[in-house]
């Protein structure tokens, strides 16, 4: 098991069905070639030898006394058929955390989150430090915050977004500058993630619905941050957390949180 090189369009495969098939007309695409190392190939096999759904070869080589397997790095998880390392390279597809995989088949198959449906890995684009951990909702899910924008204060562009919360549900972010883990009980079934001076986004338009969706997203202002006693300005090198706070009836009518977000503004 030494050699797990090159790319493999299975030429010895595709000879063995053009040998074995019956006289009707057939095409196939260019060469491939696997390796010109192998001295004395006697047998050439086909199967998943590393179970990730995609035939490898394994070979076995008389003048080189060796089996050998071959495994199929090609990968086509956008099915657009080209390559998706080719895909990466030219820009057809992103990359952003630069594994190989192209974003949007990590997204589809739900190895990463684009809460904010913007076809970008929320990990890629998260600002701050995520904490905490959130209850699940009625949803079967916890509620998931991400801040997305700039840490910044010049820019002045953050924006709080949430997903996985139940559909039609009223909500309120919550911010301070004091990070908790409270087990609330009673009024809410999740983790309450902020203390001390605690500050509700309850301005026009703050209020937020998850809609249809179950999602929501609210842009905040860095020169008005609520407070218990009024809006502030948030101030270069101080942290703030935030979280969600929302309605749910699970099974009865209560509240929950989700997880938390600290940001250290600039
Ligand atoms: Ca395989
Ligand atoms: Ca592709
Ligand atoms: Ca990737
Ligand atoms: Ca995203």
């Amino acid at each position: 098991m030494t050699l797990r090189t090159a790319s493999a369009r299975l030429l010895p495969v595709l000879a063995a069905v053009a040998l074995t098939s019956p006289a009707v007309a057939q095409s196939f695409g260019s060469q491939q070639v696997i390796t010109t190392s192998a001295d004395g190939a006697v047998s050439v096999y086909a199967t998943d030898l590393d179970g990730d759904g995609d035939a490898d070869v394994l070979s076995a080589i008389f003048n080189d006394d060796k089996i050998a397997w071959y495994e199929n790095i090609y990968r086509d998880c956008n099915g657009n058929g080209i390559a998706d390392t080719a895909d990466i390279t030219n820009g057809t597809s992103l990359d952003c955390n630069a594994n190989g995989i192209p974003d949007e088949c990590e997204i589809t198959s739900g190895t990463e989150f684009d809460c904010n449906g913007n076809g970008v890995p929320d990990s890629c684009e998260l600002l701050g430090t995520r904490y905490c951990t959130a209850s699940a909702n009625s949803s079967g899910l916890p509620g998931r915050l991400t801040i997305i924008g700039s840490d910044l204060l010049s820019q002045n562009d953050v924006t709080l977004t949430v997903c996985q919360l139940p559909i039609q549900s009223f909500d309120i972010f919550i911010t301070s500058r004091t990070p908790a883990s409270i087990h609330t009980g009673g009024f809410s079934q999740g983790t309450l993630c902020v203390a001390g001076a605690v500050g509700l986004y309850v301005g026009p338009g703050q209020i937020v619905s998850s809609g249809t969706i179950g999602a929501v997203s609210l842009p905040i202002d860095l020169a008005a941050m609520p407070t218990p006693t009024g809006l502030v300005a948030a101030t270069t090198f101080s942290t703030w957390y935030f979280q969600l706070w929302y309605r749910d009836t699970n099974p009865a009518p209560t509240s929950n949180f989700t997880d938390a977000v600290s940001v250290t503004f600039q």
